[in-house]
């Protein structure tokens, strides 16, 4: 299939499982008063409290929640080459949020990733004194790519979403069907336990590291073993997943809910000798 016709289906499908609110919240620019409680249930997300529990592992489908709003300076970067990349958090009256909690060591957390969950990046970008958060990053391809600006703000915990465009064709590619193991660019072997992961119930994740063979111990990373993101095929829902247990043993473990059933992409991050490490795992829910 060619991409026109895939970022076709992909559109339709996002207008018939979240609906105008979603794709208006996608939109860079001004954000008009969002609804929150018009979606079911648990894709709500709005994390607010009164949609029960799963509202909170269901996050980042809009730029705008709970009064916060990020705002990119240029929503487009130039593919291969160094490019700046600006943002900000507004609140309600428009002025620029300066300050955040500090979660897993870093008070801003940025995550990008294409819409067909390829070109993942997990940055940390600095703040500068008018709150602008501010880094420097290389896309090698093109395509429409999604931002997360994750942090925490008076104690509670927001992930806002919105788009980015990096020029050129889009080469777009399916997500790989569900593996046991992963290598990182670093030659670090992945294995991810079987385990059955059923619509909201929480799932374990666990993850043994080995080199050459050899069992790998991994270094603190952002205060933990290590570091996972869950996003869902199709919207790129941004899971709430957090670690339950330390760095130095031969498992990193995650807990995480997956709210629906679907394919979610896994991104696993660990340090080990410095270097962080990478990997990518596709997770059936049935
Ligand atoms: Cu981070």
């Amino acid at each position: 299939m060619n991409a026109p016709i895939r970022l076709g289906l992909f559109a339709a499908a996002l207008v018939l499982v979240f609906g105008a609110s979603a794709l208006a919240g996608g939109a860079v620019g001004p954000e008009p008063k969002a609804e929150p409680e018009g979606h079911a249930g648990a894709e709500g997300g709005h994390g607010g409290g009164e949609h029960g529990e799963m509202s909170h592992d269901v996050r980042g489908l809009a730029s705008a929640e709970d009064g916060l709003r990020v705002v990119v300076e240029d929503p487009e970067l130039r593919r291969g080459r160094p490019e700046r990349l600006a943002f900000r958090i507004v609140d309600e009256r428009g002025a620029t949020v300066r300050h955040f909690d500090v979660e897993h060591t870093k008070r801003m957390h940025l995550i990008l990733a294409r819409r067909d969950l390829t070109g993942f990046q997990h940055l940390h970008p600095e703040q500068r004194a008018d709150g602008t958060w501010e880094t420097t990053t290389r896309v090698p391809e093109a395509g429409s790519y999604r931002l997360f600006a994750d942090f925490s703000r008076d104690g509670g915990p927001h992930t806002l979403a919105t788009d980015l465009r990096v020029d050129g064709r889009a080469d777009l590619r399916d997500l790989p069907a569900p593996a046991a193991r992963a290598t990182s660019d670093g030659g670090y072997d992945v294995a991810l336990a079987p385990a059955t992961a059923r619509p909201g119930e929480e799932a374990g994740l666990r993850f043994t590291i080995t080199r050459a063979g050899k069992p790998v111990a991994t270094e603190q990373y952002l205060g933990a073993g290590g570091h996972l993101v869950a996003l869902r095929e199709g919207d790129l829902a941004f899971l709430h997943v957090h670690p339950t247990n330390e760095a130095g043993g031969d498992e990193i473990a995650f807990a995480s809910t997956f709210p629906t059933k679907g394919r979610y992409r896994l991104f696993l991050q660990f340090r080990h000798e410095n270097s962080v490490e990478t990997v990518a795992f596709t997770q059936e829910v049935r």
